[in-house]
């Protein structure tokens, strides 16, 4: 982004504000109004809520801030503000009715090409390489992800529907060795990457051993048959304490059939596939499941490293794969497909070591709480990242299969409670590199 030219960057930023919309437009699209506008689950916000709530943000920043312009609707800016209403509360609030949120968010869009039009991109720093429009492209296509969350949570009849991503293939390994030593973690020349992932700096890490694919279904099983969800051994205080409460017995939308395991996907009912990433798992269920395994999540430090870093040049790259914007080719991104994809799907995909499916299929939780990384500014808000720095959140790195590339980086950042499942959340493992194993 940052070499192209004014004309190329507008055409960039449409084609991006368009993408979104199309996605937001389908998941709204998929359900009638009493769907839009119920509580699937005290977790989620309804449906119209979200689709207002993108428009309303696209006006505060692309209309009103770097357009200038006059409000389309100041007196709603309240309701949508995500920081005045708990989503549980929201389906009481007197929110935009389907046909009125359609009408609004159209307005703010319309008006938003309008800006587009003579927006220029340097002198602000809000605008640098097209920064706010990148921000509100990715915000929708975040809420797009939350709303395909809500679908899942969703009880009637399917409405979605998707081809199956491509089959797996074996890995060469189950794990590999990143070599100890510095590397390039965070950014600070990525134009769209949010305050979080600012600025660029050296890390550390000593060598250690991470899982080359995310952890499947059938280990994941093999975990629930052993006994897992009812040993304390395996589970930290938080988290035996929570497993217990929540009477946890396997991952969310997983129930025992006979002696087998199914799964409700979108309201499709099947087996778990055995080599599919295992999705819709907790923090707490996640490290336990390492401990049992002889293992531990990997600290968000070296699955950074993991992603990016290139023994060959000691450079950190944007992806996996290299510095080359996802291709289909690459990952499973964009909701293409609506479920992860079986290990191996995406050798193109894969890192210089041999890490597949870093980015895209399931969020991959790490042992790491969400902190701003040394010299963090805040921009442009407080709200977007600060405000949730601490202890009470664990980061997921990588994107799932809901999560589109334009807001999923190797430093990209995303960060939710330890008992979170309702979110496309997985995992894999890594370990200390003992002495013996460095030589
Ligand atoms: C980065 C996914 C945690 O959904 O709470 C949406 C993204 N921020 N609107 C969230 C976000 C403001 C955020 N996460
Ligand atoms: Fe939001």
């Amino acid at each position: 982004i940052d070499d192209l030219g004014t004309d190329r960057l507008r055409e960039h930023v449409a084609v991006q504000l368009e993408r979104s919309r199309a996605r937001s437009v389908a998941l709204t699209d998929a359900v009638d109004e009493h769907d839009l506008v119920r509580q699937h689950s005290k977790l989620m916000s309804p449906l119209v809520w979200d689709f207002a709530h993108i428009g309303n943000q696209e006006e505060l920043w692309l209309v009103r801030d770097v357009g200038g312009r006059e409000p389309v609707r100041s007196d709603i800016d309240e309701l949508y503000d995500a920081f005045k209403h708990s989503r549980s509360s929201r389906p009481e609030l007197p929110l935009l009715t389907p046909v009125e949120a359609r009408r609004y968010v159209g307005e703010v869009r319309n008006k938003v090409f309008d800006v587009l039009e003579t927006a220029r991109f340097e002198g602000r720093k809000l605008l640098d390489g097209g920064f706010a429009f990148g921000m509100i492209v990715q915000h929708e296509q975040q809420h797009d992800e939350t709303m395909l969350a809500t679908h899942q949570l969703r009880v009637g009849a399917p409405v979605l529907d998707a081809p199956p991503p491509p089959p797996g293939a074996p890995l060469a390994a189950q794990e590999v060795l990143v070599p100890g030593g510095h590397f390039t973690m965070g950014t600070s020349t990525e134009a769209w990457a949010l305050d979080n992932e600012r600025p660029a700096h050296q890390a550390h890490t000593d060598p250690f051993f991470i899982d080359t694919a995310p952890v499947t279904n059938a280990r994941y099983a093999a975990f629930i048959d052993s006994g897992g969800y009812r040993d304390e051994r395996w589970w930290s205080e938080a988290g035996w304490a929570h497993v217990q409460h929540a009477k946890l017995v396997a991952p969310r939308f997983w129930e025992r059939v006979g002696a087998e395991w199914y799964r409700d996907r979108f309201g499709v009912v099947a087996p778990v596939v055995p080599d599919e990433p295992v999705v819709h798992v907790s923090f707490y269920e996640a490290e336990a499941y390492a401990r049992w395994a002889g293992k531990r999540l990997p600290t968000e430090v070296e699955w950074e490293k993991a992603a990016r870093f290139d023994p060959a040049t000691g450079r950190s790259r944007r992806y996996p794969w290299g510095d080359e914007e996802p291709a289909e080719e690459h990952a499973n991104l964009g909701q293409r497909h609506l479920q992860p994809a079986p290990v191996g799907a995406y050798p193109a995909g894969a890192s210089p070591l041999g890490v597949h499916q870093l980015i895209g299929d399931v969020w991959e939780w790490t042992s790491s709480d969400f902190h701003g990384y040394t010299g963090f500014e805040v921009f442009p808000y407080a709200e977007y990242s600060q405000v949730f720095f601490g202890p009470e959140y664990k980061v997921l790195r990588g994107g799932s299969f809901g999560a589109d590339p334009s807001a999923v980086r190797s430093t990209f950042r995303n960060w939710d409670y330890p008992i979170r499942r309702q979110i496309f959340a997985g995992f894999r493992c890594a370990r200390d590199a003992e002495a013996a194993e460095l030589s």
